[in-house]
């Protein structure tokens, strides 16, 4: 069984005030799909048919880079994708906010946190939020197609629940080398139904 690029819930040009067509169109079809491709490639090369995404990923150390680069690309994209919406919900309700409050002193607290991750990182990768294996939530930064999920981050592990891509794939196009304004664009898009839905599933798995 292959890994398949997952279908965009909404079309290319819905988000066209924030996130445009063409990169979008781009991002979806030749970035993510060049990633599937890639780890299909690296799976098999590496006899590893049968393994989940997230096993692959939890284990990664064990595995070529190819895996690791390529199943992190498919994975945070697969991840970005279904958190966006053209009508989200602005903020999240309890438990989650409950959460946010605790941790981030509140949801400005944590697009602040957040924002920084994403300014902070040097070249390409991806600032998260995830829930941490004691249960807490936490932001940080990755570089490339790391995540929280894999092994070999040592000091952020745990289950991504929201990501934002700050590789300048993700926005040279309608923002150029202006991260701050991407970044700043990216919560007028962010669904927190859908960050709720994720966050559920990972306290439901503990
Ligand atoms: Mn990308």
């Amino acid at each position: 069984m292959s890994f398949v690029l997952p279908e965009l819930p909404y079309a290319y040009d819905a988000l066209d005030n924030y996130f445009d067509k063409e990169t979008m169109t781009i991002h979806h079809q030749r970035h993510h799909q060049g990633y599937v491709n890639n780890l299909n490639q690296a799976v098999k090369d590496g006899g590893l048919e049968g393994e989940t995404l997230e096993d692959l990923l939890r284990n990664v150390s064990k595995y070529s880079t190819a895996v690791r680069n390529n199943g992190g690309g498919h994975f945070n994209h697969s991840l970005f994708w279904s958190i966006l919406s053209p009508s989200p919900k602005t903020a999240p309700e309890s438990p989650l906010a409950d959460e946010i409050n605790k941790f981030f002193g509140g949801l400005d607290g944590l697009k602040e946190q957040l924002t920084q991750a994403g300014l902070k990182q040097f070249g390409s990768g991806w600032a998260w939020l995830y829930v941490k294996h004691n249960g807490t939530l936490a932001v940080s930064g990755t570089a490339n197609q790391d995540n929280p999920l894999m092994d070999t981050n040592l000091t952020d592990q745990g289950f991504p629940i929201l990501g934002v891509d700050v590789w300048e794939h993700a926005y040279y196009l309608k923002y150029q080398n202006k991260r701050a304004d991407y970044l700043d664009a990216f919560w007028s898009v962010l669904d927190w139904s859908a960050v709720e839905k994720k966050y559920e599933e990972v306290l439901a798995a503990f």
